[in-house]
């Protein structure tokens, strides 16, 4: 089963799948209809009632209700920013996902289970403050780019992980298109040479990578690693394509799983 990287489409999430996909030995997993229809059209209604932020200088244009620590990741004064900022943008994710069943809740469950070390919301020792996760994003595409958070080097917690990935739910689609590739091949500090105004790669970096396609469903949870480069392909329609997601992040001394956005 794990001799082709693929997309795998289980009910439940289980150890292997997990560890399969921290050794970037398969694409992705993915979860249909982990999120019921109306957990999705009531936080979509939340999420317009709320306002969506734009991310500074992205084109396209990406929305988002929540912080997230690649905006912080500058200098020391901004990451205390993010630790401040943090409750209160947990207090609106929850807000919007519901306070029992809460969906970033469920999500770590599912995780714990599947997990024989601690999974949990990622906790700043040296500040004694925990991340936020949970971040709402609007990307009706998105362009070339991998996510790897010990590139940052700012002393956060986050620097110790040795795997990354990252989990989306789709709460709305569009009509058409709106898919995720995800390219087998990790992001290099060598690539930086190939970024294009606007901090994304160009197609370069992938040239003859496999690769693997999700289409949006609503209500799936999918993971894949992120480390991996990937971009969205443009959405068509009326709807919006909004995604509920979250990092995760193995730290391999203490066989932890965090989760922070
Ligand atoms: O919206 C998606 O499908 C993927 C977005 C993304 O870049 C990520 O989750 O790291
Ligand atoms: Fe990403």
């Amino acid at each position: 089963m794990m001799n082709e990287w693929c997309i795998i489409r289980a009910d439940t999430l289980d150890s292997n799948l997990l560890v399969a996909l921290l050794n970037n030995e398969i694409g992705a997993i993915a979860i249909p209809n982990f999120a019921p229809r109306s957990v999705c059209q009531t936080a979509v209604q939340k999420i317009y009632k709320h306002g969506i932020d734009y991310y500074q200088g992205k084109y396209p244009k990406v929305g988002k209700i929540g912080i997230t620590q690649s905006e912080h990741k500058y200098n020391p004064t901004q990451k205390e920013e993010y630790f401040e900022k943090a409750p209160e943008a947990m207090s609106v994710q929850r807000a919007i996902f519901g306070d029992n069943q809460n969906l970033l809740d469920r999500v770590i469950d599912t995780v714990q289970g599947a997990w024989a070390g601690n999974a949990g919301i990622a906790f700043e020792e040296s500040l004694q403050k925990a991340y936020f996760a949970g971040l709402v994003r609007v990307i009706n595409k998105a362009m070339l780019h991998y996510d790897w958070a010990p590139l940052y080097d700012l002393g956060w917690q986050t620097d110790k992980i040795v795997a990354q990935l990252t989990l989306n739910i789709y709460l709305q689609v569009g009509s058409k298109g709106g898919a995720t590739r995800v390219y087998r091949r990790f992001g290099q500090k060598a690539d930086l040479k190939h970024v294009a105004p606007g901090g994304y790669f160009d197609g370069k970096v992938v040239e003859g990578a496999d690769y693997i396609e999700i289409s949006p469903e609503p209500g799936e949870l999918v993971f894949f690693n992120s480390q991996n480069y990937h971009e969205v392909e443009q959405t068509e329609g009326e709807d919006e394509r909004i995604t509920f997601s979250s990092f995760i992040g193995l730290r391999e001394d203490t066989q932890t799983l965090m989760f922070w956005s």
